[in-house]
């Protein structure tokens, strides 16, 4: 009897230590390296490889290495327009599924060390790392699981000495890696030692970040959003949670510049995305917290086609005039208590008062203005907090709801019909821990309710 006391109380007392332990969202962060990684946005993804010569987006490992030869290879070329378009940083995909290597690996001779390319002396990752040093963007890379060329791929042990043997080799010669893509496509039923990979890329870049399926749960850092179709769904939490364990874990969405396409095809103008899809990408990603990563293909000469840059140019300006006039920061009657909300610098925010769930940002405005969308963008240094909120304008009488949404997280973009009014309010109406606001911002871009 006396031990069934004892044991049910050990039992109580574990299960109160278990409680008291438990993860709970609100007390998760980020890592430094997520909130520098988030504050980039906006990634393109780079596929070039025997693939652009065969007209195929799943190369069999088959392909002979002397058809790949670019000859008017330009790597920075590529970058001035994704830098047009606004992107911060490259992932360059070094292997794909085919597993034909753009630099000279020592494990193999698949690779442009077999191809004619500058005699087979050529490396692009090279190329391109320091053309992103050069034009002051962060550089990453991705290296295909999936590899339909190397006969070791069949044995589990033994590929796993050729991958790692690779990855060290990526992290030794190219610099910092700002982001390591471990996609899972074409992977079923193979068994990878995941720990190993980890610690191989850890030993020499301990702050890359690494992009991951959710279900490669305590190997990834940063998250895929589930399609290729530039959607972040909404409501997007930053923490993740599987079976009671969570984790910080933004997510990237990743999606070509050509429909359905990541490798340059002939005759596939068609396919360019428009600059409307692109706006709305946009919005449905970097404006739902999360981040862009846009497919870029080079064509057979090394060179993006024309009519991509000319694309990713007329994206980076669209983005520019929509987001620049931010009529609350042009237009607020100055007040010290709120200005580091409203004025234009994402590095200053407001905070709630400490430890309150609800709480009022109002921007009081010179003359009464127009606008059609709202910017909002959470601190999140000290995790997400924002649960439900309202935007509102004051029509003379009372103060009307324009928006109602749940979570804020990094940034925030919402449209409405047009909306004219001189003092316009955040009123967050619930939040797991005192607001932080980088930015409260307001537009008129003509357009609402895309
Ligand atoms: C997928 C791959 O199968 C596609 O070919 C492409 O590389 C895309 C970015 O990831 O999983």
């Amino acid at each position: 009897m006396e031990s069934t006391k004892y044991f049910v109380a050990l039992t109580l007392a574990l299960l109160f230590t278990y409680r008291a332990n438990a993860q709970n969202a609100v007390d998760l962060k980020p890592s430094p390296q997520q909130v520098a990684w988030q504050d980039l946005e906006f990634g393109v993804l780079i596929h070039f490889g025997t693939n652009t010569y065969l007209d195929r987006e799943w190369g069999g490992g088959t392909a002979d290495p002397q058809i790949f030869n670019p000859t008017q290879l330009d790597a920075e070329q590529w970058l001035r327009a994704a830098k047009a378009a606004g992107a911060k940083y490259v992932v360059l995909v070094a292997k794909h599924h085919d597993g034909f290597c753009l630099w000279p690996t020592r494990q193999t001779n698949y690779s442009v060390k077999s191809s004619p390319w500058e005699d087979g002396q050529g490396d692009i990752l090279k190329r391109v790392s320091d053309a992103a040093r050069k034009l002051n963007m962060k550089f990453g890379v991705y290296l295909s699981l999936w590899d339909r060329h190397e006969p070791r791929y069949k044995n589990s042990a033994e590929y796993d000495d050729y991958y790692s043997a690779q990855l060290d080799e990526l992290t030794s010669h190219y610099g910092d890696l700002v982001e390591f893509w471990l996609d899972g496509a074409g992977s079923a039923g193979h068994v990878y030692n995941f720990p190993r990979i980890i610690e191989t890329l850890r030993i020499k870049q301990p702050n890359t970040l690494v992009f991951a399926d959710a279900a490669l749960f305590e190997y990834g850092d940063i998250r895929w959003a589930g399609n290729e179709d530039g959607l972040i769904p909404y409501e997007n939490w930053n923490v993740l949670d599987r079976h009671g364990y969570l984790r910080w874990r933004p997510v990237e969405a990743d999606t070509p510049l050509h429909k359905q396409h990541w490798f340059w095809h002939p005759n596939d103008e068609a396919t360019l995305k428009s600059v409307d899809e692109l706006i709305a990408m946009y919005d449905n990603t970097i404006g739902h917290g999360g981040q862009l990563m846009l497919g870029l293909a080079p064509d057979r000469r090394g060179l993006l086609p024309d009519a991509d840059v000319k694309r990713l140019e007329e994206f980076g300006a669209a983005i520019q005039k929509r987001y620049e006039t931010n009529l609350i920061a042009q237009q607020h009657i100055p007040n010290s208590g709120t200005e580091a909300a409203f004025d234009n610098d994402s590095e200053t925010f407001w905070s709630a008062p400490a430890g309150s769930r609800y709480a009022i940002l109002e921007a009081d405005l010179r003359r009464p203005v127009t606008f059609d969308h709202t910017l909002t963008m959470e601190w999140l240094n000290d995790g997400q907090h924002i649960e439900h909120y309202r935007i509102e304008i004051w029509d003379g009488k009372r103060w009307k709801a324009i928006v109602e949404a749940q979570a804020v997280g990094r940034k925030k973009i919402d449209s409405f019909p047009p909306a004219t009014a001189s003092r316009i309010r955040l009123n967050i109406l619930s939040s797991s821990s005192e607001a932080h606001i980088r930015e409260f911002q307001a537009f008129r871009t003509g357009e609402s309710q895309r």
